[in-house]
């Protein structure tokens, strides 16, 4: 009767300790929960999906694409959202296995599953620049502005690493918002760089600081407006961007795909395929 036993929790202890190898690396949104994390606290994945044990992930660097923004576009269920007001302000957490040496990082919003998306805070190098002391309590305060309509938001954090391969980073935590009755957000799309060939936009190493850290780039982000009906169902346009485009720039293109949604489909195929990048 030990044997079986004792084989039983050997398999559990490696399997536990695959688990713990494969989120220790690398970093992801921690709070609001991102999607499928596995953490104490966070909801049950819905119905058919599982906990994401390569949460930390990137979602690919700039050779390929490896999965989608967000990493899945199935939603935790209505009932697992967190509810913030317009104005408050969310103490983002972050579970660190490797910080690269921080780098910039973007938080944004999407009214309407994630087709358009507004950026509502970025930090230029200074994002996810911990110590073994800090790395523990580190928060990242990001403020909802107090004119947000209420709705359903997808609340999206992306991250350009400093150091090590050229990696995006992308999770998503489902939330309520509770603001105006209807309204618009205005705002500028997100820049997407180091994501395969079909993103040019390119954001090389910058361990040092008087290395060039492509942040020219979050300039040519175009603006966007959200329009959200009192449903609080999202529509979107997207204006002109901000400033003239430089060659290389992406930015034309994320917007048309995000439009016609032909991007997104493919996530539950590669969700679970994920394992280059540790
Ligand atoms: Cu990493």
């Amino acid at each position: 009767m030990i044997l079986p036993t004792t084989i039983l929790l050997t398999t559990l202890a490696v399997y536990l300790l695959a688990l713990t190898t494969t989120t220790t690396a690398h970093t992801g949104l921690a709070y609001p929960c991102g999607r499928y994390q596995g953490a104490v606290g966070c909801p049950a994945p819905p119905p058919g999906q599982v906990v994401d044990v390569d949460i930390n992930a990137p979602i690919g660097t700039n050779l390929g694409i490896n999965q989608q923004l967000c990493k899945t576009s199935i939603p935790y269920p209505f009932s697992s959202r967190t509810v913030y007001r317009a104005g408050d302000t969310i103490q983002t957490a972050y579970s660190i296995g490797s910080a690269h040496g921080g780098g910039h990082c973007q938080w944004a919003l999407s009214y309407d599953g994630e087709k358009t998306w507004v950026v509502i805070k970025t930090m230029i190098r200074t994002c996810l620049q911990v110590t073994p002391e800090t790395q523990a309590n580190y928060r990242i305060p990001v403020q909802l502005s107090k004119d947000l309509p209420s709705g359903n938001v997808t609340f999206m954090w992306l991250w350009y690493n400093a150091i090590g391969q050229r990696e995006l980073y992308s999770n998503c935590a489902d939330i309520r918002v509770e603001g105006r009755d209807g309204g618009s957000v205005k705002g500028l799309e997100p820049l997407i760089a180091n994501y395969g060939p079909g993103y040019p936009a390119f954001i090389n190493e910058f361990p040092y600081a008087t290395d060039p850290d492509g942040s020219e780039l979050f300039a040519t982000r175009s603006a966007v407006t959200i329009r959200v009906r009192g449903s609080g169902v999202g529509t979107s346009e997207t204006g002109s961007g901000a400033t003239s485009a430089p060659t290389g720039s992406n930015q034309s293109s994320f917007g048309s795909r995000i439009a016609s949604g032909s991007l997104f489909p493919l996530s539950v195929a590669l969700a679970s395929s994920f394992y280059l990048f540790n």
